[in-house]
């Protein structure tokens, strides 16, 4: 016969995660910082979009900083440094997102006076990301028309954890057999009528001035 212990875990890491997130959302408020965390499916254009929102903004004399949130590797952060972003990487090693604690040591990296605006990329995954927090002034889930028209009702939680969300590659939406307004529709109907998913192709750079405002970079 086994004795079982319940160990409130899950919460404890929740919490404490929501405590660092305050901390962090403080600390980039004292330096007078606008920040994003950018999640989203793998593959879905989050680098390319981060890469061409910065283009922009430095085009006015605004200064991005990035963190490259990635399981492995330093594909996207040797992106943004090409971009001319002031970038830090950060491997999650086995998490399928980025936490609090993770951003707290990325920001310490950092020259914070250096810069006006920080974009996070999160792990690109649709599920985990939602329940952590990191601490930013706005979230927004980018998912792209290649996965389909089901993503809104596969995974409502994200899509209400954000404040903002994008559907890119609107421009092979017709080659991959996906209709953009379903899934605009299911967006619509999850928030009730309140949010508008916003339509994006980051190759054409179609539909990027009007995130920049939404997210009021500029
Ligand atoms: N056709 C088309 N392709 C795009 C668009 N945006 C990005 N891509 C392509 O999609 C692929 C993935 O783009 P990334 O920016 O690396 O996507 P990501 O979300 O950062 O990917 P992970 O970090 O691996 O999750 C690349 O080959 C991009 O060139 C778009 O608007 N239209
Ligand atoms: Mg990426």
């Amino acid at each position: 016969m086994h004795n079982i212990t319940e160990i409130g875990m899950e919460y404890d890491v929740l919490r404490e995660n929501v405590k660092i997130a305050h901390a962090n959302h403080q600390l980039l408020t004292e330096n007078n910082i606008r920040s994003v965390d950018i999640m989203g499916s793998i593959g879905s254009g989050k680098t390319s979009l981060i890469v061409r929102i910065a283009e922009k903004l430095t085009a006015k004399g605004i200064r991005v900083g990035a963190i490259a949130g990635d399981v492995t590797g330093d594909d996207d952060f040797k992106r943004m440094v090409s971009a001319n972003i002031s970038a830090t990487n950060c491997n999650t090693g086995h998490e399928c997102h980025l936490d609090a604690n993770m951003v707290k040591r990325s920001l310490k990296k950092m020259d914070l006076r250096s810069i006006d605006v920080l974009l996070i990329e999160n792990v690109g995954n649709l599920v985990c990301p939602a329940d952590f927090p990191l601490g930013t002034d706005l979230r927004m889930v980018v998912i792209s028309t290649t996965e389909g028209d089901d993503m809104v009702r596969k995974h409502p939680d994200i899509f209400l954890h954000s404040d903002i969300a994008v559907i890119n590659k609107t421009d092979i939406a017709e080659y991959v057999d996906v209709d953009i307004s379903v899934i605009k529709n299911d967006y619509s109907k999850l928030t009730g009528g309140a949010l508008k998913m916003m339509e994006c192709s980051v190759k054409k750079d179609k539909g990027v001035d009007e995130i920049i405002s939404a997210l009021k970079l500029w």
